[in-house]
């Protein structure tokens, strides 16, 4: 999923919640312009991100999945739970 704001809810005083399970993610987060630089992080399974606040409209994606990470999934992969209120 490349990097990206989620701008699709309408009320952004709401966070956006999101639940990793299974395979490690890169998870690659910025600013709120496209160009700002970004930091990566390995998100593994039961990390929670939230972006809130001055969070709320920053670019993020996932850059790479590390297939075979974790043993939750019989044939490795990732879930991804993401909880956001639409308005
Ligand atoms: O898979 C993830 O951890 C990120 C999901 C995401 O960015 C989204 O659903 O907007």
């Amino acid at each position: 999923m490349g990097l990206h704001q989620d701008r699709d809810e309408g009320d952004f005083s709401w966070p956006v919640l999101s639940v990793s399970l299974g395979d490690d993610a890169l998870f690659r987060v910025g600013g709120v312009e496209r160009s700002d630089p970004t930091e990566s992080v390995w998100l593994r399974s039961g990390d929670v991100v939230v972006m809130g606040g001055e969070a709320r409209l920053c670019h993020h994606g996932i850059d790479r999945v590390k297939h075979g990470s974790s043993m939750l999934l019989p044939k490795a992969g990732r879930i991804n739970l993401t909880c956001r209120v639409v308005a």
